[in-house]
């Protein structure tokens, strides 16, 4: 409860930043975009995870403020690059609200940036609860130029046979399955499949949570288009990621 309270504050206190991580393409390492990621930091109790507050915020209204923000502070970063991209990460609730799309494009508006540059990662929940809606959302979002990445790969309950009707650019394969694919043959196995199948649909596919040169080794041969993670760096702060957006690895 107390944490709730000081939430529906936490953007008038000015509490909230959100960090970026570079997405890099396999083979030249080139940052192609960043993943923006919501930090919250209160005086009374230092960082709060988001894993805590996001499904605190989507109990109630709270998650649409929130998620504003957000959207509008991703989208004001872009100035600041020579030409990336931002992934921003979607609450299933948000994706379902009426008016999503028209939602969005108006803040893309305002901000005077170009859908191409706006990558909109949703979850495998988010589209498979309503499929009929979700597929008409995405449609209508990938026709306005918007990217559209499907996060969390491989956790949900999407059939693979059913992930054709939507439009999608892109997998990213969950980082579980990067964690055991050195370890188990089974998260190999599916780390192998999800790339297969990302091909064979024509979608790039980002391994998410690569954390050693191995791995990374094993992705590219496996034929991941893109790879994010720790080994190339942790999500940063808006000013240090202006500078990796102007460097090479
Ligand atoms: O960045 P970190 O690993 O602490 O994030 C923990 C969880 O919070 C992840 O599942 C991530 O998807 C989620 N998360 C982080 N930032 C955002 C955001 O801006 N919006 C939403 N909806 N979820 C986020
Ligand atoms: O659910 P989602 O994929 O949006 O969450 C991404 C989360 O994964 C972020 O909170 C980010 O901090 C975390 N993350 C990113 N790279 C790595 C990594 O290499 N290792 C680990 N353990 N976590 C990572
Ligand atoms: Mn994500
Ligand atoms: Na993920």
């Amino acid at each position: 409860r107390e944490i709730e309270a000081g939430l529906s504050q936490a953007i008038a206190r000015d509490e909230l930043s959100l960090a970026y991580q570079p997405i890099v393409a396999r083979g030249s390492l080139d940052i192609v975009g960043f993943e923006a990621l919501v930090r919250w930091s209160t005086p009374e109790r230092g960082a709060i995870s988001p894993a805590i507050f996001i499904p605190l915020a989507e109990e109630s209204t709270l998650i649409h403020d929130l998620g504003d923000w957000i959207l509008d502070h991703a989208l004001a970063e872009l100035q600041h690059w020579p030409g990336q991209y931002v992934s921003v990460n979607f609450s299933p609730i948000q994706f379902r609200r009426s008016h999503f799309v028209g939602h969005v494009m108006e803040s893309v508006r305002r901000a005077g940036v170009e859908p191409q540059r706006v990558q909109i990662e949703i979850t495998e929940t988010a589209i498979f609860d309503d499929a009929e809606h979700a597929a008409q959302t995405l449609c209508e979002l990938r026709k306005l130029g918007f990217r559209i990445a499907l996060d969390d790969f491989g956790t949900g309950y999407s059939s693979l046979y059913n992930i054709r009707k939507f439009a999608l650019d892109c997998l990213k394969i969950d980082r579980s399955f990067i964690d055991g694919m050195g370890r188990e043959r089974e998260s190999a196995a599916i780390v192998h499949s999800i790339i297969h199948l990302g091909r064979a649909l024509g979608l790039g596919v980002i391994a998410e949570g690569v954390e050693t040169e191995s791995q990374a080794q094993a992705l590219r041969v496996a034929g991941a288009s893109h790879l994010q993670g720790y080994l190339f760096s942790k999500p940063v702060p808006a000013t240090e990621a202006r500078k990796l957006a102007e460097l090479k690895f």
